[in-house]
């Protein structure tokens, strides 16, 4: 509901001043696929229906260390509505498997379900929607935030794809 209407002031102001808003532009759904029982484009009306987490993080980028407050929700609750696929007849099988994060640009970083199942790691790595209370923009409307994480290398932008595949094949 925020969003809607930071979005809405957005686009009035834009068009006031005859500018494109591309950041409220409908973000890309994200396509979850591989070792999963449901594949699916996930979008914003998605994700609004998993609960919302909230981490404050800072984090190295070209040089300097930012501070921001994220909103968004664990990866592994999505993931475990697409439900990933693992053999009950081999031990931990979970514990094989890896999530690859793709941007739109390429840009790619994985983590393994080990780090953030809550029975193991438990590491809140999110999907984020919201910086600082607003809308990602220019950066994409999707993007991973690893707390802890000292360099933001993982926190891939403007995500398009997660993959669940076996690590160890
Ligand atoms: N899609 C995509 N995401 C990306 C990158 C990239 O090149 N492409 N660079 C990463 C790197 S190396 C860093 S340090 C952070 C920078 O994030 P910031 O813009 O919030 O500082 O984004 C990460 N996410
Ligand atoms: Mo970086």
């Amino acid at each position: 509901m925020k969003m809607v209407r930071f979005c809405a002031a957005l686009t009035l102001l834009g068009m006031a001043a005859g500018v494109s808003t591309s950041a409220c532009a409908t973000p890309l759904p994200i396509r979850v696929g591989g070792d999963v029982e449901h594949p699916a484009d996930v979008d914003m009306q998605f994700l609004q229906t998993l609960p919302a987490t909230h981490r404050n993080v800072a984090y190295e980028g070209g040089g300097n260390v930012g501070s921001h407050e994220y909103t968004g929700v664990l990866l592994w609750n999505v993931l475990q509505s697409a439900g990933v696929i693992v053999d009950p007849k081999r031990k931990n099988d979970i514990l094989r498997k890896i999530v690859i994060v793709i941007g739109a640009d390429g840009y790619q970083a994985v983590f393994s379900a080990g780090e953030i199942s809550p029975d193991f790691g438990g590491a809140q790595i999110m999907i984020a929607f919201e910086m600082d209370g607003r809308p990602i923009g220019q950066d994409g409307a999707f993007r991973i935030v690893a707390p802890g994480d000292k360099r933001g290398g993982r926190f891939v932008s403007n995500i398009v794809e997660i993959k669940v595949k076996d690590g160890t094949k």
